[in-house]
């Protein structure tokens, strides 16, 4: 038990790597063999660093790259709700770190003035009406470096603070937070989460293209339901959004 974090479910166990391929694998490994609920797996570097759909992430040395494995009960199509409540905890653990205003943009991004400084992968293992066991992975940009071809769209923390940010704290206090808001999932607050998601949340009333198997579309979004789905309008038509990326325009 990680007693210093003083946290109910999540961080109950932190194990910690210098090097791993993605801490999500090891992670799910871990569910596999039976873990406990909380546990969290913590690695300097990722050597094969994971987003959606079988993308990279970026993971060098210097920043904050976690999974945690939690079993909540919740319906396979309320999976989202757990993104939401992590990509809050993000927001809050850098604010309570740093100081600083990131905002949340659907479905699993964390920004600072437009620019990608984290990202949350949730993996689940499902059948058609429970969820068995979910893994949630964090990737924090904090004083690591980026690649050329992220400098633009991406930003790390150190490089908006002017200063390296305290590894350690950003890390104590996204577990705090994350196990305060899974605590309100588990009680099935999601009104709760949900407002506080579109609180933090930097797209409402935003034009944007939706990327979607392939195919391109603008439309302004209007929200989003309570399973996490976007509330869109296409062309005066009101569509729901299951999953997909969006381009703010
Ligand atoms: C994500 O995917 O944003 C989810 C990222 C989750 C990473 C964590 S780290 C701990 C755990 N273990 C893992 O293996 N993964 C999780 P997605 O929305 O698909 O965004 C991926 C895209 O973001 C890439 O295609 C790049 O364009 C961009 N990207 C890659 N590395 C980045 C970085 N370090 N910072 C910002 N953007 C990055």
């Amino acid at each position: 038990m990680e007693d210093y974090l003083q946290t109910k479910v999540i961080g109950r166990k932190i194990i910690r790597y210098d090097s791993v391929e993605s801490t999500n694998s090891i992670a799910k490994e871990m569910v596999r063999k039976g873990a406990e609920e909380g546990a969290v797996v913590l690695a300097k570097v990722q050597t094969k660093g994971r987003g959606r759909k079988d993308r990279r992430w970026h993971s060098p040395e210097g920043g904050l790259w976690f999974s945690v494995t939690i079993y909540p009960e919740l319906q396979p199509d309320q999976a989202m709700l757990v993104t939401m409540t992590a990509s809050i905890a993000i927001t809050e653990g850098i604010s309570s770190c740093c100081d600083i205003k990131a905002y949340i943009k659907w479905p699993n991004d964390v920004l600072i003035d437009n620019q990608k400084v984290a990202g949350v992968l949730t993996e689940l293992h499902a059948d058609k009406e429970k969820l068995h066991h979910m893994v949630v992975g964090v990737g924090v940009n904090a004083n690591n470096r980026l690649p050329a071809e992220l400098r633009e769209r991406a930003t790390t923390l150190q490089r908006k603070k002017g200063s390296e940010v305290d590894k350690e704290q950003l890390f104590s206090e996204i577990l705090r937070s994350m196990d305060r808001w899974y605590g309100i999932l588990i009680d099935g607050r999601y009104d709760e989460i949900r407002a506080h998601w579109l609180e933090r949340s930097s797209i409402i009333g935003k034009n944007v293209r939706i990327h979607e198997h392939g195919s391109k579309r603008t439309a302004t979004v209007n929200g989003i339901d309570d399973k996490g789905r976007l509330l869109v309008d296409i062309n005066g038509e009101q569509k729901v959004i299951l999953t997909g990326d969006i381009e703010l325009l």
